[in-house]
């Protein structure tokens, strides 16, 4: 038998701007990796490397990919952008950047978005919701993944009822 191992196509795309923005960024791979949805990450640069933003988004849809998560931190283009060249739903992560004002500049940029060009925003450094936003969105059209998600939030009530347990007298 063949030692190769066959590798699912990817349904979900995470981007970010920079590989400071993975320690976010990562978050939306555990999630998926958790949820078990094919999943690729990779660094598109809307400022430093246009060519391969508009190569990524443009191809995103034609690979096979529903959904592109997209993380960025500063004026942050990227998921916006992303929005503009795909038919696929974009979530926009707003990273909270280094040289940042409180983070701010990231979420305004992601959030304000014209009408008819929408980027799904999460909360700033919260890529874990837009992986559970993008399972969401997947599980529309997938059973199974609806049956995970049901399961997943019983196990957050079942963290509350435990913490309840601890509090209450
Ligand atoms: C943005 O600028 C990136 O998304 C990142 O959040 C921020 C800072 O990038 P680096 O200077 O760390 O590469 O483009």
């Amino acid at each position: 038998m063949s030692e190769q191992v066959t590798k699912k196509a990817a349904k979900v795309g995470i981007i970010m701007g920079s590989q400071s923005d993975l320690r976010v960024m990562g978050d939306a791979a555990e999630i998926l990796e958790h949820f078990d949805v094919p999943h690729e990450l990779t660094i598109v640069s809307a400022h430093r490397t246009p060519q391969r933003l508009f190569e990524y988004a443009g191809s995103a849809a034609e690979r096979g990919l529903d959904v592109v998560i997209a993380g960025a931190g500063g004026a942050a283009h990227l998921p916006g952008m992303v929005a503009s060249l795909t038919p696929l739903p974009v979530i926009g992560v707003p990273v909270k950047a280094s040289i940042s004002i409180d983070g701010w500049d990231s979420i305004l940029s992601i959030l304000q978005m014209p009408a008819g060009v929408p980027v799904a925003t999460v909360a700033m450094d919260n890529a874990r919701n837009a992986a559970l936003l993008a399972v969401q969105i997947l599980g529309t059209a997938d059973p199974e993944l609806r049956v995970k998600m049901a399961t997943y939030k019983q196990a957050l009530a079942a963290k509350v009822d435990t913490m309840i347990d601890r509090v209450d007298q």
